[in-house]
């Protein structure tokens, strides 16, 4: 853009005051921050940053011991983005949080517009009841709660288990189109077996004459680990391995090829051991969560780049547009989400891959 002459000091003056004078009117002049309302390139407030399961962890249990599950609703330490503080998020649309259930404790039965999406970290046995189904965690595992279906959550374990929620909170928050209910009794009465939603939708067919049950989010409850695991593994010996992503999948609803809910994509790729990912960037920012491995994440530009060492059970950040590589030691396995399906609708979505 051209450069102009400043205006001179009555000129700013003048300005000034014509400014005050308009205020009471609820008018402002556009001219003052035309160019920060429209930035060449995106500038989040969301800042990369990363979380150590083992500095996490201990608190997580401590909060175990100072309130319960049933009191506390959901007992979730919120992982807050360090640029969005106060705002319950992890970028500008999504939230991010890890919960802890105990032996015999029950989160009681809610319902809300916001979706959700679980994915566990530590521990097995604890399960989510969604639409009169359970469904048992194990780690590793990709499990979906759609808007406005009732959900609860317990645990047979004899161990605590901790899953990472992500929401669309700051999403639902923005369009103004919250609800939420409390449900009369703390746990649904469950009316279909374990594993009845994937036997329907999850071996590559369908019903025949049956509408979507969650309209436009995925009828797959939960993806298991060991099938995502198992069609990484066989793509790490079968196929190429992606410069920049290794071998990476992206979780589908099976009934439109779409991702499993409209707010979020989820996504799990393997970085086989010794990987030294090319640099790239995306307009989604993204959520991660380590389920395998140690390596490095670099989130920034060179000077400012961030260096993240990951290690099984961290989760960590990157925010929109900010240039990403990833290396492995041993053979990692990375769960991520986003906002990418609200991006790609508003075709908004970009991505550039650098290297090439
Ligand atoms: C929620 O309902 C859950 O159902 C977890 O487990 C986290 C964060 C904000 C609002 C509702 C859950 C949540 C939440």
């Amino acid at each position: 853009m051209s450069a102009r002459p400043d205006p001179s000091a009555a000129t700013c003056r003048e300005r000034q005051a014509y400014y005050a004078a308009i205020r009471p009117l609820h008018l402002s002049p556009l001219w003052e921050q035309l160019h920060a309302l429209v930035p060449p390139q995106p500038r989040s407030l969301c800042v990369a940053a990363h979380w150590r399961y083992e500095a996490v962890r201990p608190h997580l249990m401590r909060a175990g011991e100072i309130i319960s599950a049933a009191e506390a609703v959901r007992r979730v330490l919120v992982l807050e983005n360090p640029g969005l503080p106060g705002l319950a998020s992890i970028t500008q649309s999504l939230y991010a949080g890890l919960q802890l259930i105990l032996p015999g404790e029950v989160a009681p039965a809610h319902r809300h517009t916001q979706s959700a999406l679980r994915f566990v970290v530590e521990g097995s046995g604890a399960y989510t009841a969604v639409n009169g189904e359970r469904t048992t965690m194990q780690p590793g595992d990709f499990i979906i709660t759609p808007s406005w279906t009732w959900h609860d959550h317990g645990s047979d374990a004899d161990g605590p288990v901790v899953w990472l929620d992500g929401l669309d909170i700051p999403l639902v928050r923005f369009f103004d189109a919250g609800f939420a209910q409390n449900a009369a009794s703390d746990q649904q009465p469950i009316t279909r077996p374990e594993g009845h939603s994937l036997a329907r939708y999850g071996a590559n067919m369908a019903p025949l004459r049956e509408a979507s049950p969650h309209g436009a989010t995925s009828p797959i409850f939960c993806y298991p680990y060991a099938r995502s695991r198992e069609a990484l593994a066989r793509l790490q010996r079968d196929a190429a391995v992606d410069a920049w992503d290794g071998v990476k999948l992206r979780y589908v609803n099976p009934l439109t090829g779409g991702a499993p809910m409209p707010t979020m994509a989820t996504f799990m790729q393997l970085l086989p051991a010794g990987f030294d990912g090319k640099p790239w960037r995306q307009t989604d920012g993204a959520m991660y969560s380590v389920v395998e491995g140690h390596g490095v994440a670099t989130v920034g530009d060179d000077e400012a780049a961030q260096r993240f060492e990951f290690a099984p059970r961290d989760q960590f950040v990157v925010p929109s547009w900010q240039r990403v590589r990833l290396q492995a030691r041993d053979d990692c396995v990375l769960f991520s989400f986003s906002d990418r399906p609200l991006q790609q609708a508003a075709a908004l979505w970009r991505e550039e891959r650098m290297g090439s």
